[in-house]
């Protein structure tokens, strides 16, 4: 006797991120998408895994994924109504032994399928797990002021990171490894699904120029947090930066943060 997969943890925290986030407004219509990497195990307490009830081609090849569980959002779907239907929105596949095909075993119940992001976000997997076997969560979503903050601040990663650390004691604690920045690109395609991955063994939060962030961590909380800490800092640039700076944090303070809190961090982003 399976379980109920409503009740499944990563079936709630998807519900719960999605909601959050559409309650930010980072996430209107159907902007942002979410993959997540399951235990196998974990899914067949709920899920019949020789069950597979479509196959759906991805279009790229993710050799090194095959055989792995992720829970994505739907094409097409608003993260607004994720949370009262779960399985319409939702999708549970396993990358099929070709590399090439996504096997559903749950969701994407009115014949849809995964995010037209899913290059973007196995890619990305791909990275993130080849510099970090625990992670498991890659999230993008399109933040208010963090959009704002790309038409008025230059699109550089080493300025854009700069100026993020500057606006938030804790940013250079949260995020040390800095934050990669992509120009404009059209989304939706394997190139920027590569770029992205590209970043990503560098960096765990990636910019696409004037359209939004990609964050990827081990949890929920780590990749949200990341992302959270990202908006909150452009907040108080778009909130600043048409006035003249009085104070900021110097980078001899920036060093002394990160010393005493034990992180690795972008030396060559800061003036020292
Ligand atoms: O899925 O955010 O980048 C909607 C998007 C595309
Ligand atoms: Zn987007």
């Amino acid at each position: 006797m399976k379980k109920d997969i409503l009740q499944a943890p990563f079936v709630k925290e998807m519900r719960a991120v999605t909601a959050n986030m559409y309650r930010l407004g980072w996430d209107e219509r159907n902007g942002g998408n979410i993959s997540y990497l399951l235990d196998e195990a974990e899914v067949g307490q709920y899920l019949d895994l020789s069950h597979v009830l479509r196959e759906i081609p991805t279009g790229f090849s993710a050799k090194p994924l095959v055989g792995k569980i992720f829970i994505v959002t739907g094409t097409g779907k608003y993260f607004k109504n994720v949370d009262g239907d779960p399985e319409t929105n939702l999708g549970i596949i396993r990358i099929k032994e070709d590399g090439e095909t996504a096997q559903l075993l749950w969701g994407y119940k009115d014949g849809g399928k995964f995010t037209s992001e899913l290059p973007a976000h196995l890619m990305s997997h791909m990275a993130r797990l080849s510099v970090d076997p625990a992670n498991r969560v890659v999230m993008h979503s399109h933040p208010t002021n963090l959009l704002a903050m790309n038409y008025v601040h230059e699109l550089d990663e080493a300025k854009f990171t700069h100026t993020l650390w500057e606006m938030c004691t804790e940013c250079i604690v949260v995020f040390p490894d800095g934050v990669g920045v992509l120009p404009w690109m059209l989304c939706g395609t394997n190139e920027i699904g590569e770029a992205t991955a590209q970043k990503m063994k560098e960096f765990r939060l990636v910019v696409w120029g004037m359209h939004g962030i990609y964050g990827a961590g081990k949890t929920m909380d780590e990749t949200f947090g990341l992302i959270e800490t990202v908006e909150k800092a452009a907040q108080i640039y778009m909130l600043t930066c048409n006035r003249p700076r009085v104070n900021t944090i110097r980078d001899e303070e920036m060093v002394r943060l990160a010393e005493f809190f034990g992180v690795k961090y972008r030396k060559d982003f800061l003036h020292l």
